[in-house]
């Protein structure tokens, strides 16, 4: 877990060690995203645990299609935007925890180079400015593609999660107006 560790305090050091723990082999990258929204938690979780809908607030999604019902082991297909290098995602629904506010999903499939993705995402209540605000972490563990180095890997996925929670919090900011 090579968060960057001089942006992370004690708070989130605990709920990372909590929340965040990934089997991360030889082969592969492991990371962590922090983002401070200010929203309150209910607002925040009721996009991000919409597992049939990433499009809520993820930018690259175009589509999203989830056979069955919500349970741990749906799989969803999502389609992204053009311009990105993919064009679908199968995904699986590995945690959907609505106490903890925690949400982790497998990527186990589609026509991109992310082999053995996991996700946690986990919201957890602060004041911000005095008033209720959500701490979001987010963490992964993915292969290292042949030809690529750890820290490539690293930085092309947390490019992405940043553009997601940069996303998650301009939609919830605006809708706690
Ligand atoms: O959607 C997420 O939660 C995280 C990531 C890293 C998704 C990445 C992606 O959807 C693209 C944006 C298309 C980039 C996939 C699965 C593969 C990519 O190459």
């Amino acid at each position: 877990m090579n968060a960057n560790v001089c942006e992370i305090g004690s708070m989130e050091r605990e709920y990372m060690r909590r929340h965040h723990k990934h089997e991360v082999a030889e082969n592969q990258c492991s990371s962590a995203l922090v983002k401070h929204i200010r929203a309150p938690v209910p607002l925040v979780w009721s996009l991000v645990r919409r597992f049939d809908q990433p499009q809520k607030y993820k930018p690259f999604v175009s589509r999203c299609v989830v056979r069955g019902n919500l349970e741990i082991g749906s799989l969803r297909e999502v389609d992204v935007k053009s311009g990105l290098p993919a064009t679908t995602s199968t995904e699986r629904l590995e945690l959907l925890d609505d106490d903890e506010h925690i949400l982790s999903i497998r990527i186990v499939g589609g026509d991109h180079r992310l082999r053995n993705y996991s996700s946690i995402i986990s919201l957890h209540p602060e004041i911000i400015e005095g008033r209720p605000g959500t701490l979001v972490i987010e963490s992964f563990v993915v292969d290292v593609p042949e030809g690529n180095t750890k820290d490539e890997t690293c930085y092309f996925v947390e490019a992405l999660i940043k553009c997601n929670l940069k996303s998650l919090a301009d939609v919830s900011e605006r809708l706690a107006v």
